[in-house]
């Protein structure tokens, strides 16, 4: 798709002010800090449509961008930070949780991973979690810009394996564009309906 207009359309905090579903819908979801925004940025060729941050946790509400009139990409808190209270961490999962049980009328998820390292046990609920509600994902593994050809192939044999299946796991990285052509790919897939998404 080529990316003639984006823009924010709302940061909400609270399950009860999503906006009405109708357009087709892209989650990114995951770890803290794993560049889901990054990723998001990447996708749409914008640098700071998305707010990224150093510090994890950045991301404390659903944000919602629409694009082109025809999608929105909705950049999800992430889970797993360790340095949150557990009222917080409560907060999270109700607000995600009730973002995912909205209705849409399409939706494809991205489920962003760290390409240095094994699954954590969140991203492996998160996967049983969509395979159960049949929800179309793929599995971005990001920061591969961090790893020479050699390591992500270890990494790839070693930790990733259970998720390598053709198709399911896109090596990416938002610095270096590795793997942007690919989700895309998958998003207008999503759009179209003319290929599977999952
Ligand atoms: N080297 C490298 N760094 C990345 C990549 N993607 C993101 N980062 C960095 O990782 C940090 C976190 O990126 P964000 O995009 O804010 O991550 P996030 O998953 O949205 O984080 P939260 O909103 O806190 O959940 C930032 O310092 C980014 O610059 C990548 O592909 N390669
Ligand atoms: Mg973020």
């Amino acid at each position: 798709m080529k990316i003639v207009q984006c823009d924010f359309l709302a940061g909400v905090g609270d399950p009860a002010s999503f906006p009405p579903p109708g357009l087709p819908e892209v989650a990114f979801m995951g770890r803290s800090n794993v560049g889901k925004s990054s990723l998001l940025n990447a996708l749409l060729d914008r640098r700071h449509l998305a707010r990224i941050g150093s510090t994890p946790g950045r991301t404390r509400q659903v944000n919602f961008f629409r694009v082109n009139g025809a999608c929105l990409f909705v950049d999800l808190p992430g889970y797993g930070f360790s340095r949150v209270s557990r009222s917080l961490r409560a907060r999270w999962k109700d607000l995600v949780e009730a973002y995912l049980n909205r209705p849409a009328s399409r939706r494809l998820a991205i489920l962003i991973v760290d390409a240095r390292h094994p699954l954590t046990e969140m991203d492996r609920e998160m996967i049983d979690w969509l395979q159960a509600r049949r929800m179309p994902f793929r599995v971005a593994a990001n920061k591969t810009d961090k790893l020479s050809r050699n390591e992500w192939q270890k990494n790839l044999n070693l930790n990733l394996q259970e998720i390598h299946r053709p198709g399911l796991l896109v090596p990416c990285s938002a610095h270096t564009r590795e793997g942007i052509p690919k989700l895309w790919a998958a998003i207008d897939g999503m759009l179209h309906e003319t290929t599977p998404t999952h």
